[in-house]
């Protein structure tokens, strides 16, 4: 197994993007998506993508669709921070399936942590 590469246009965050497959927004720019997690590890587990990349992980994203990226994700989480209080934020990234990626359109998760609810990542 070694680091995915290839871009595929229909992975399921692609259809999010198209509109194809329904998502809970939370965020949306030209650029950029902010949705829920459909298997959220906590109160307000996020993901932010870009919407015109084809980035399959943080290691091939160009540093235009980066800076896009971590701009919107600081966002986000301040906006979770301000709306749910949690005592902590993970900002998290997974690069190949070794590494524990499933959806292989580059994403950042935001992930709350309360005290007293263990989260596996
Ligand atoms: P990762 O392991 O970093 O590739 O995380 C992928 C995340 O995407 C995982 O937490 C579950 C979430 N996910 C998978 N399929 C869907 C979907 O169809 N809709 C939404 N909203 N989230 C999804």
């Amino acid at each position: 197994m070694s680091l995915e590469t290839q871009y595929d246009p229909d992975n399921i965050f692609a259809k999010i993007t198209r509109g194809e497959m329904p998502s809970v927004k939370i965020l949306e720019t030209d650029n950029i998506l902010a949705f829920m997690d459909v298997f959220p590890q906590s109160k307000g587990h996020c993901l932010v993508i870009h919407k015109n990349s084809q980035a399959v992980n943080f290691l091939d994203v160009d540093q235009e669709a980066l800076s896009d990226l971590m701009t919107a994700t600081q966002k986000v989480a301040r906006a979770v921070n301000d709306g749910l209080k949690p005592d902590g934020i993970r900002i998290l990234q997974f690069s190949g399936a070794r590494a524990g990626q499933t959806v292989f359109h580059l994403h950042f998760h935001v992930l709350p942590v309360y005290e007293g609810v263990v989260v596996a990542a």
